[in-house]
This record gives C-alpha cells, sequence and structure tokens, in this order.
C-alpha cells in the first residue's frame, strides 16, 4: 500500500512514516518544501504522478498559539489545504482512502460533568484553529457524501518525542531539564493549570492512523482519545517527579487561557479497529524527559 503523508516532516509525521514502514506499506513522504499543501496545481500534479492508495492529511498551522495570531494563515493551510487535498484526490486517485488529520478541539469544552465528547456530540469549536479544523471535517463529511472515502480523525492532545515546546507538556519537560541541567533558574513558566486534558502518546496516535487506513474500518469520523481527563496542573506535577527537580511555578498571562475541559471516547475506533492504546503515562513521560536530555545535550 502506498501512502502519500504530507506534512511529514512534523512531529506527528515523523512517527508515522516509520510506524508505516514497519506495517509494510510504502510511505511517500512529502513536505512543505516539496509539496505545498496550498499550492492546488502542485497537489494534483504529485497525486496524479503517484496516484497512492491513501494519503494522510497532516500539513497544517498545528498549534492553537500559531492560528490565533495568524488566523487567515491557518484557513487558507488548514481548510483551503484540505479542500485542494480533497479535490486532487478526487480527480487523480478517486479510490484512495483520505485520513483527514483533525481535532478534538473541534467538540470545544466540555460541560462540567459531562460524559467524553464522541463522535455524534455537536461541533463547538472556540478557537481560530478548531474553527479551521471544524470546517475541514465538515467539509470532509461533503466530500464523503459524493463518494470519496473520507476518514475524518479528531485527534485529542498528543505528545512524545520531537515535539516542539510551544506544546505544554513538552514546554514544561524542555523547562524542567533546563533546570535539571542547570540551564535556568527553577523558575517554571505556565499557563492555566486547570484545564483538563485527555493525552495520548504520538506513538499511540500513529497506530490508530496506521489502524484507519485499513479499507475495512468504515470510513467515518473518529476520535483518537484515552478517554482519560487530567488536570494539566497534575500532569505537570507528574513530569516534575518524574524528572525529579522542583521548580516554582510562575503563571503567566502570555500563556493564560481560560481553563476548560477536553475528553474523547474513542469507542468507535476500538470497535472498528481493535486499537487501544499500549503507551502508559508514565512512560510517556519518560520518553519526553529523555528526548529534551538529548535535545539539550545536542545543542
Ligand atoms: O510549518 P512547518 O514548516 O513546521 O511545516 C509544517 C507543515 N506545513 C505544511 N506542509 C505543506 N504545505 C503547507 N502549506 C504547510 N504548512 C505547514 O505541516 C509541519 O511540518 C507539518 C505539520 O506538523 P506539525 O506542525 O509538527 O504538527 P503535528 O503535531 O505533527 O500535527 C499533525 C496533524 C496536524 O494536522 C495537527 O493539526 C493535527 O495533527 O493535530
Amino acid at each position: 500500500v502506498r501512502v502519500l503523508v504530507t506534512g511529514a516532516a512534523g512531529f506527528v509525521g515523523s512517527h508515522l512514516v516509520p510506524a508505516l514502514a514497519a506495517r509494510g506499506a510504502t510511505p511517500l513522504a512529502t513536505d512543505r518544501d516539496e509539496l505545498d499543501t496550498t499550492d492546488a496545481e502542485a497537489l494534483d500534479a504529485r497525486l496524479a504522478h503517484e496516484r497512492p492508495d491513501a494519503v494522510v492529511h497532516l500539513a497544517a498551522v498545528s498549534s492553537v498559539v500559531a492560528a490565533a495570531r495568524e488566523p487567515a494563515l491557518a484557513f487558507r493551510v488548514n481548510f483551503l489545504g484540505a479542500q485542494a487535498l480533497l479535490a486532487a484526490v478526487a480527480r487523480r486517485a478517486p479510490r484512495a482512502r483520505v485520513l483527514l488529520v483533525g481535532s478534538g478541539e473541534c467538540y470545544g469544552a466540555l460541560p462540567e460533568g459531562a460524559p467524553p465528547a464522541d463522535e455524534r456530540t455537536p461541533l463547538r469549536p472556540r478557537s481560530s484553529y478548531a474553527h479551521t479544523k471544524a470546517a475541514a471535517d465538515l467539509l470532509g463529511a461533503a466530500w464523503a457524501a459524493r463518494g470519496l472515502d473520507v476518514v475524518r480523525v479528531r485527534a485529542f492532545s498528543h505528545t512524545g518525542p520531537g515535539q516542539p515546546d510551544a506544546f505544554v507538556l513538552s514546554g514544561f519537560a524542555r523547562q524542567l531539564v533546563e533546570i535539571e541541567k542547570g540551564l535556568s533558574e527553577p523558575i517554571l513558566r505556565a499557563g492555566n493549570l486547570d484545564s483538563i486534558r485527555d493525552f495520548l502518546d504520538v506513538r499511540d496516535v500513529v497506530e490508530a492512523y496506521a489502524a484507519l487506513l485499513d479499507p475495512r474500518a468504515p470510513a467515518a469520523a473518529y476520535n483518537v482519545a484515552s478517554g482519560v481527563g487530567l488536570r494539566v496542573g497534575q500532569l505537570l506535577e507528574r513530569l516534575m517527579q518524574r524528572i525529579g527537580v522542583r521548580a516554582e511555578v510562575r503563571v503567566e498571562a502570555a500563556r493564560w487561557r481560560p481553563a476548560d475541559r477536553s475528553i474523547g471516547d474513542a469507542r468507535r475506533l476500538r470497535a472498528a479497529t481493535g486499537w487501544a492504546p499500549r503507551i502508559a503515562l508514565e512512560q510517556t513521560l519518560a520518553s519526553l524527559a529523555d528526548d529534551w536530555r538529548r535535545r539539550l545535550s545536542a545543542s
């Protein structure tokens, strides 16, 4: 199976490409320099040339903060990029399965006491990032209704080795390892620690994506989630214990967003593919710490 991956040089792509190869697939990895997904002609030519069996669309403005800073760019890449990709697939590889990678953020904040969001939960996106991803999800549904084999993934938070420090747990791990190495004062800068998040290890997430490429999994929307919500502050506490450093936590206005609650129900994914997360949170936190120790010694 030949799988074209957009945004393959990013965080998830760098885990997905080897995972696909390990399963015996042939990943056709493209990064932004060789395939700009906002360039409809380039996409069309690439699809015509490769005629892949499947496409995993990762290319995106992937951070909530970056999308808030430049919403028009985020729409161009996340929504118009998805449109250009789906149109090119429809023309050039109409039987290919397309995994449109979206976000659990498209459900917005779960009310206190509400169960984890399943795929029938209404989309109530609250940030520019979530708006672009919810719009791309609806667009994917429209193309599916016209007969394209589109799987809409709604991935909740994920982390692991290689993640940029703009993402919360990776940013905490970097700061704590800097303190451990004596590179900075024992002060940890954070945003709102009261948000509830559902975290998976990126290595479990890419296994879910690989499983969803199996044509026996019905084309639909799928949450990729652990089903467990934890306070960001509690995650930070566990990371401090894991790394073995204490720091004074300073909540900074620039990082602060109102607290919200995001937890996903992935029973549909489990039923369709047999997927289950394998990596315990403690192992993810340990990998993040080791990765930052490596990255900071290299630099
Ligand atoms: O912005 P860069 O230079 O880091 O490149 C990113 C790339 N990208 C693009 N690729 C092609 N054409 C574009 N117009 C374009 N704009 C950005 O997509 C980056 O290499 C990749 C996305 O990777 P990350 O930012 O590391 O995101 P991550 O965490 O791997 O997330 C993958 C997907 C995204 O759709 C997220 O929104 C979703 O999972 O959660």
